[in-house]
C-alpha cells in the first residue's frame, strides 16, 4: 500500500511508521472494532470527501451496535479527516476510520477495555484490479454464507464481521476469480464482500433490501442517480439464477465504485461494461468530482 507521512491516532498524528497497538488489545483477538470506507477525490485541484457526513453517521451507529462509546464527536472527527488530508498534502484519498477496544483485560468481555480510535488516509486506486472499471471482473457464488442477522449485527460495519468477506474472497481468489457474491442464509443473493450489487434487465434495475447488508452509501448514490436518469429501481429479493439471465450487472462500494460484472460462475452476463452500467458509472464518477451541480450537496471540501 502507498505510504503518506501521519496517521491520526486518539487524538495525535503520529508518523505512518509509529502507528501501532499493543499485540493483547482486544479487538485483535475478538475483532472487537468498528470501521469506516470513505474516498475524497479531486475537485477543481482540491480534495472534496464524499457523503462524509453519512460515512460518519453509519461509522458512530456501528460503535453503538457493538456497544463502543466514542471520546469523540461527529463533527470533531471529521475535522480529523479534514486535517490529516492537508497534513499528507493529498488530493484524492481513501479513508480509513477505525474504532476498537484496546489492551487492559483479557477475555471475551470487551466491557472493561478502552475505546481506542484512529484514522489512516492512503492514495488507493481500483479496488477491484486495474482495468476493472472499463473492462469489469468475473465473479463466483460464493460456498460461505453471508451473515443472519441473528449471527452478526449485519448494520455494523465491525471488523470481526469480516472474516466472513475474507473467506469468501479467498475462495474467489483462489479460483481465479476477482470476488464473490454471497447468498444469504435463505440461499438468496446478499451482497459481494465489500460491495452491495445491482442488476439490469430490460432496462430496470434491480437491488436487494437492505435488511441483511450493509446500507451502502455508493449503493444510496446509484439508486438516486439511476432514478434521476428515469430508470425503475426495484428492492426486491434476487436470486442467483437471475443473475445469470441478467443484461447487466454491477458492484457498488466506496473502494469498488461502480464496478461492471462480466461474468459470474462462468456465465457471460455482457462482453464488457454494459450501457445502462456506463452511463451510471459515469455519472456517479462526475458527482464524486463535483461536476454535476444537483450532487454537489454529497461533497464536502477541504480547505
Ligand atoms: N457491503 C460490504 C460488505 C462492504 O464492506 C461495503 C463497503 C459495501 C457493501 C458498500 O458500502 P459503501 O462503501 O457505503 O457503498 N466496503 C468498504 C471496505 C472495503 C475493504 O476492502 O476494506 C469500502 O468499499 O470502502
Amino acid at each position: 500500500m502507498k505510504e503518506v507521512d501521519y496517521i491520526w491516532m486518539d487524538g495525535e498524528f503520529v508518523d505512518w511508521e509509529d502507528a501501532n497497538i499493543h499485540v493483547l488489545s482486544h479487538v485483535i483477538h475478538y475483532g472487537t472494532g468498528v470501521f469506516e470506507g470513505i474516498r475524497a477525490y479531486e475537485n477543481e485541484g482540491r480534495p472534496a470527501v464524499f457523503r462524509l457526513d453519512e460515512h460518519m453517521e453509519r461509522f458512530i451507529n456501528s460503535a453503538e451496535i457493538i456497544n463502543m462509546e466514542l471520546d469523540y464527536s461527529k463533527e470533531e472527527l471529521i475535522e480529523v479527516i479534514e486535517d490529516l488530508i492537508s497534513r499528507n498534502g493529498l488530493t484524492s484519498c481513501y479513508i480509513r476510520p477505525v474504532a476498537y477496544r484496546g489492551y487492559e483485560s483479557m477475555g471475551v468481555n470487551p466491557l472493561e477495555n478502552p475505546v481506542k480510535v484512529s484514522i489512516a488516509v492512503w492514495p488507493w486506486g481500483e479496488y477491484l484490479g486495474e482495468g476493472a472499471l472499463e473492462k469489469g471482473v468475473e465473479v463466483q457464488t460464493s460456498s460461505w454464507s453471508r451473515h443472519h442477522p441473528n449471527i452478526f449485527p449485519t448494520k455494523a460495519k465491525a471488523s470481526g464481521n469480516y472474516l466472513n468477506s475474507v473467506m469468501a474472497k479467498m475462495e474467489a481468489v483462489e479460483n481465479g476469480y476477482v470476488e464473490s457474491i454471497m447468498l444469504n442464509p435463505q440461499g438468496y443473493v446478499a451482497e459481494g464482500t465489500g460491495e452491495n450489487l445491482f442488476l439490469v434487465r430490460d432496462d430496470e434495475l434491480f437491488t436487494v433490501h437492505t435488511a441483511e447488508v450493509l446500507e451502502g452509501i455508493t449503493r444510496d448514490s446509484v439508486i438516486k442517480i439511476a432514478e434521476d436518469l428515469g430508470y425503475e429501481v426495484n428492492l426486491t429479493p434476487i436470486t442467483r439464477d437471475q443473475i445469470y439471465i441478467s443484461d447487466e450487472a454491477f458492484f457498488t462500494g466506496t473502494a469498488a465504485e461502480v464496478t461492471p460484472i462480466r461474468k459470474v460462475d462462468r456465465r457471460k452476463i455482457s462482453d464488457k461494461k454494459g450501457p445502462i452500467t456506463d452511463e451510471i458509472q459515469k455519472r456517479y464518477m462526475k458527482a464524486v468530482s463535483g461536476e454535476l451541480e444537483e450532487y454537489q450537496r454529497w461533497l464536502h471540501p477541504v480547505e
